[in-house]
């Protein structure tokens, strides 16, 4: 029998942590998991509708012809560990969902975008409801406006320990970079 191809084989010597890459409509989660995935990752992308247009606003992401209709799912291994990375949809009513998916995980990196920045407020309430702890990205697209990081940790009321970095979700070491943010702040949290 063919021995299976070595990006797909999990080494049990790895601790295998669960990461949820969170954000509000077109913020770029689905882009993110696949920029980080070493695996061909799981999407379930669908495309948009005129329907849809009623419950998600399209303004500021006009050029959006696909959204995910459940999760994104893809696999990072780092030394020592084993990233299993969930794209969770952050709308209130994606609460349910949340309450499942939330089990087990380690940490949710949320994903903002500066052209909307209110509709990370959802967001957040869903991810501080699950008492998972998080980091916030701020994934920069060509018309984003650029304001300084102090002034979007006050937007987004965030507590002044929380990581707030800024990334490229389509660049697999910007991406990552904002996972590291994410795990050496849980792991100060448990240190302390
Ligand atoms: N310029 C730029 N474009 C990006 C970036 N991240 C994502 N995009 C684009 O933005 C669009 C939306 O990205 P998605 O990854 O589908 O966003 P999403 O959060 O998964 O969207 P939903 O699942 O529908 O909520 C896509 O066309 C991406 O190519 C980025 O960092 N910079
Ligand atoms: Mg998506």
């Amino acid at each position: 029998m063919a021995s299976a191809p070595s990006d797909t084989r999990i080494s049990t010597d790895h601790i295998p942590v669960k990461l949820i890459i969170a954000g509000p409509f077109g913020v770029g989660k689905t882009t993110m998991v696949d920029a980080l995935s070493e695996i061909k990752p799981l999407n379930t992308e669908e495309v948009l509708t005129q329907a849809g247009t009623l419950v998600d606003d399209l303004t500021g992401v006009n050029e959006k012809t696909t959204t995910t209709t459940a999760i994104d799912f893809g696999r990072l291994t780092l030394p020592g560990v084993v990233l299993y990375l969930f794209g969770a949809p952050g709308q209130a009513r994606f609460q349910v969902l949340w309450q499942e998916l939330a089990r087990g995980a380690l940490g949710v990196l949320v994903l903002a975008d500066t052209r909307r920045i209110d509709d990370s407020f959802a967001v957040l309430d869903l991810v501080e409801s699950t008492g998972v702890r998080y980091a916030v990205a701020v994934n920069n697209f060509p018309d984003s406006p650029e304001y300084p990081l102090e002034a979007v940790r006050q937007a987004l009321d965030l507590h002044p320990h929380t990581p707030l970095v800024v990334c490229d979700a389509r660049d697999p070491v910007s991406a990552r970079a904002s996972l590291i943010a994410l795990v050496e702040h849980i792991r100060e949290l448990m240190l302390t």
